[in-house]
């Protein structure tokens, strides 16, 4: 642990507030830190962790314009919905506060104030796209277009997802509006630019000669933003949600939200503590940011040069970022409805959070992108969760009811392997220790995981079923190794998986217990155990599996279809629709045209009067099936002849993906010669 420090802050991504949150944010982030907190917790170190909603930014607006609700209404309820997925997987954050408080306001609205009153900002007027049909600015996300470094058609205005450049809207190919789908114009507007160019020498030398140490992901994109120059960035928009700019008579702009976000945990710290300085100023205190890796460059650049132009501050002495986690092999997509949400988890693997956690750790995107898929969490739980670490501890508390009526028994002479066997636990406590350090939760989940490996192997070895007859005191020996082995599984297991800590030490009939009693003699001789023999952990079928891949299969069809639908014709004016004349009408007759494959005669009333309409759907009904079935016909529809009949109109059909045709009728029967408008 790094000693030179006092106290620790931890910072966690704020998420958006424009949707619920799925196994990705838990894998790349929330998870990790949880680890990290709770161990730090448990070695009684001074530790604050915080986070909250982010509601602010242009993916809040658009939500809010595609449902038909107010900002407000969007943060309102994402907020809560994220707050109680978190806290229902034990994501034991300090405070869970949200951006649209008003000490957030009052915090970033200071902080903006400070940087301007100093002059550390550069005020600029510059042409920015604008969407003269909504009289709007096009900001970031309001913009979509070709991204100029990858071709990719449907990059946004801030940033390509495709290859992760982060882009001013006016270098997009081909711009269009999100909000109209209309071709935007340039338009000039004043803003205020952070001039990182000018704090590029000092983010040079504290990054890339004094954190070395860094992660190689985060080290390597930092230096790679660095070499490439960096330039003024923007810190005001033109938008209505936000915090206001604090500048008298500017009206209409508020903070960008990539301004306002990070201060939100200056803010929360604020609104946990009186002594938020003190995490925040203090030399001693070691500030720590998870995030995901599309969020490297404002943590490690953006945001270190705003606290740093404030100057009383401290700096992130880390920023352990993870790459991202992919679902059977795709990328994870809200828009696309690929994901794993974290409530209907819950809902389907109730108070299964720790095999979540188990899974979602054992596969962390930690050096690299990682996938997730079902078979592997089934495995996991199976052969990992039920087969190692359940059983090891169920078959130790089974054993110790049977033969010492659920007390533990004394400790008598030792062999060679029980010795052995009680050093290991310092060893692996030694591993865990290490790689928690340097955040490897990975590898550190592994080796807390061998110390039930070496329960197992330590019951299967000693075998005291087989002893108890003729050796019970060699048996009172192997059990409470066991024992001991199971309680110090509780401690080493609760930063990964807490609810299952908990129960092992409900079992145990154990007060939690800290870190540093690892390794010890945690269980006294005659301490009587609980008389549950509860599973940890039960095994997983493939017709549970089998239900979440056919749901997801659902969404993918879903989204193929969508990729399907064909694109929206040329605008007509609504007096080119009024000249249309669309009746309800019913058939009374239909026959195949002669010599042909697709074309039916229909005989149809429309009200107005019995004509012959000639149309294409002769392979998808039989005459003898529509006689008598009401349609929708156009009837001013110039009359054609078709195969020497004439035709006079036209019947409405709806195609869908796969061509299939359907006639499209009012919900009910309505009279012939109805009007359709
Ligand atoms: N809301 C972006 C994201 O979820 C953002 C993080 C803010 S952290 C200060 O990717
Ligand atoms: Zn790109």
């Amino acid at each position: 642990m790094s000693n030179q420090f006092k106290r620790t802050l931890v910072t966690t991504a704020l998420p958006y507030a424009n949707g619920p949150i799925h196994i990705g944010h838990l894998a790349g982030v929330y998870v990790p830190a949880d680890i990290y907190v709770r161990y730090l917790r448990s070695n009684n170190k001074d530790v604050k962790w915080v986070c909250g909603s982010d509601e602010h930014g242009v993916p809040i607006t658009l939500k809010a314009r595609k449902e038909g609700i107010s900002p407000q209404e969007v943060v309102d309820r994402y907020h809560e919905i994220i707050k109680k997925s978190f806290h229902d997987f034990g994501i034991s954050f300090d405070i869970y506060s949200r951006t649209s408080s008003k000490v957030h306001h009052e915090t970033a609205s200071t902080f903006f104030r400070k940087l301007y009153d100093e002059n550390q900002f550069i005020e600029n007027t510059t042409e920015q796209l604008f969407d003269e049909k909504e009289n709007q600015f096009l900001a970031d996300r309001y913009v979509v277009g070709t991204c100029p470094y990858c071709g990719f058609e449907r990059a946004y205005g801030d940033q390509c997802e495709k290859c992760g450049t982060s882009l001013n809207g006016k270098e997009l190919i081909n711009p269009i509006s999100a909000i109209s789908g209309n071709k935007p114009v340039l338009r000039e507007t004043k803003h205020w630019f952070l001039p990182l160019d000018k704090h590029e020498a000092f983010l040079r030398k504290w990054i890339l000669e004094e954190h070395t140490e860094w992660k190689p992901n985060v080290y390597g994109q930092c230096k790679s933003w660095i070499d490439q120059g960096l330039q003024p960035r923007a810190v005001s928009r033109d938008l209505d949600w936000g915090v206001p700019v604090p500048i008298d008579g500017e009206t209409g702009k508020v903070l960008y939200v990539w301004f306002d976000a990070p201060i939100g945990y200056i803010s929360a710290t604020k609104e946990l503590t009186p002594n938020w300085e003190l995490y925040w100023k203090d030399k001693e205190t070691r500030l720590l940011h998870f995030i995901g890796k599309d969020n490297i460059v404002f943590h490690c650049i953006i945001f270190p040069a705003m606290l740093k132009a404030h100057g009383d501050y401290i700096l992130p002495d880390n920023v352990p970022a993870n790459e991202f986690l992919n679902l059977e092999g795709d990328k994870i997509s809200t828009s696309r409805n690929w994901a794993v949400w974290l409530h209907e988890y819950l809902q389907e693997f109730p108070n299964q959070q720790d095999v979540l956690r188990y899974t979602l750790t054992a596969n962390a995107p930690e050096t690299s992108d990682n996938d997730f898929t079902w078979k592997n969490f089934q495995q996991r739980n199976n052969s990992e969760l039920v087969a190692i670490l359940g059983n090891f501890i169920n078959r130790t508390i089974v054993l110790t009811n049977k033969y010492f009526d659920g007390k533990v028994p004394p400790i008598n002479i030792l062999t060679t392997q029980d010795e052995e066997t009680l050093n290991e636990i310092a060893v692996i406590k030694q591993e865990v220790e290490t790689n928690l350090e340097q955040f490897k939760f990975r590898e550190a989940l592994k080796q807390a995981m061998n110390l039930a490996r070496l329960g197992n192997k330590y019951l299967a070895e000693t075998e005291p079923w087989k002893l108890f007859k003729e050796d019970k005191s060699r048996v009172e020996t192997i059990m409470h190794i066991n024992l001991q082995i199971t309680a110090n599984l509780a401690i080493i297991l609760e930063p990964f998986m807490p609810f299952t800590s908990s129960k092992i030490f409900d079992l145990l009939q154990l007060k939690p217990l800290q870190w540093s009693a690892i390794g010890k003699n945690i269980l006294s001789q005659a301490h009587a155990l609980s008389s549950s023999t509860e599973l940890l952990f039960s095994k997983i079928e493939d017709e549970q599996i089998q239900l979440q891949v056919d749901k997801l299969e659902h969404s993918k069809k879903l989204i193929n279809q969508k990729i399907n639908v064909k694109p929206m014709k040329e605008e007509v004016t609504y007096d080119d629709f009024q000249k249309m004349d669309i009746r309800i009408g019913t058939i009374l007759d239909a026959v195949k045209v002669p010599k042909t494959q697709k074309l039916l005669q229909l005989t149809i009333d429309t009200g107005i009067d019995t004509r012959t309409v000639v149309s294409g759907i002769a392979e998808h009904f039989q005459p003898q099936d529509i006689i008598g079935r009401q349609v929708s016909i156009l009837v001013n529809l110039a009359p054609r002849k078709i195969k020497g009949i004439e035709s006079k109109g036209m019947i409405l059909m709806a195609e869908n993906q796969d061509g299939k045709l359907e006639f499209v009728l009012p919900s009910a029967s309505v009279s012939n010669g109805s009007n359709v408008s």
